[in-house]
C-alpha cells in the first residue's frame, strides 16, 4: 500500500523519496492525486505538518506523510522558523528568501550566526487518525555571509555545517541525508513503522 507525500517542495520530495525508497516504503507525491494547496495556519511546525498530512490523506484516501521544516537563526530570535518558505513574502523563491536572510544578518559576527534546521514529520494512517506518529530532527550549523554550492534546496547554500567544513549545498545528497534534520526525522519514523506502529 502506498503512502501519499504531502509536499509540493521538489527538494523535500527528492530527499524523502530517496530515504524511503531505501527503506522500501512506497510513497507517491501528492501532485499525482491533484491535492490542492492547504493554507499553513498553524503556529508550530507540528500543527502545520498535521494540517498538510490530514489534507493529503483526505484527498487521496491513503495514509500520508507531511514534513514541516524551517531554519531558526539565533541572532533573529528564531526567525524565519515556521515562516522559512515565505520569509521574503508569499510566493518568494528560495533565492529571495536566502538573500533576505543575508541582509538581516549583515554585520553580525561569525560566532553569533548560529542556526539550526528543524524538521517535523507527521504520519497519519488516515485523515481522521487520532494518534499520528510524530518525529523530529535538528541540524546545527551557522549562517555564512555569502552562498556556497549548488546541491540541495532552500537555505542550503548559506548553511555552514561545522562537522563537514562546508555548506549544506556543497554536500552530496547521501551525506546531506545522513546528517540532516530530515534524515534524522525519517529514520525515526521508519523505526516506528517497523516496530508495528502502523497496524
Ligand atoms: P510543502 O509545505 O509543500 O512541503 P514548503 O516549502 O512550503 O513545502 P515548509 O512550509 O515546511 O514547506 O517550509 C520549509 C522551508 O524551510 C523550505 O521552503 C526551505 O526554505 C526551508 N528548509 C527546510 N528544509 C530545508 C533543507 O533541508 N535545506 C534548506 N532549506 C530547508
Amino acid at each position: 500500500e502506498s503512502i501519499v507525500l504531502a509536499s509540493n517542495n521538489a527538494g523535500k520530495v527528492r530527499e524523502i523519496g530517496q530515504l524511503l525508497t531505501e527503506a522500501r516504503i512506497r510513497i507517491v507525491p501528492q501532485g499525482e492525486y491533484g491535492v490542492p494547496e492547504v493554507e499553513e495556519t498553524g503556529l508550530t511546525f507540528v500543527e502545520n505538518a498535521i494540517l498538510k498530512a490530514r489534507h493529503a490523506a483526505r484527498h487521496s484516501g491513503l495514509a500520508a506523510i507531511a514534513d514541516d521544516s524551517g531554519l531558526e537563526v539565533d541572532a533573529l530570535r528564531g526567525a524565519p522558523g515556521i515562516y522559512s518558505a515565505r520569509y521574503a513574502g508569499a510566493g518568494a523563491s528560495d533565492q529571495e528568501n536566502l538573500l533576505k536572510l543575508l541582509r538581516e544578518l549583515e554585520g553580525v559576527p561569525e560566532n553569533q550566526r548560529t542556526a539550526r534546521f528543524q524538521c517535523l514529520l507527521v504520519y497519519l494512517r488516515h485523515a481522521d487518525d487520532p494518534t499520528p506518529l510524530i518525529c523530529q530532527g535538528t541540524w546545527e550549523g551557522r549562517i555564512l555571509t555569502s552562498p556556497r554550492g549548488t546541491n540541495g534546496f532552500g537555505y542550503d547554500p548559506v548553511f555552514f555545517v561545522p562537522t563537514e567544513g562546508c555548506s549544506a549545498a556543497e554536500l552530496d545528497p547521501e551525506t546531506k541525508n545522513r546528517l540532516s534534520h530530515r534524515g534524522q526525522a525519517l529514520r525515526r519514523l521508519q523505526r516506528l513503522l517497523e516496530a508495528g506502529c502502523n497496524p
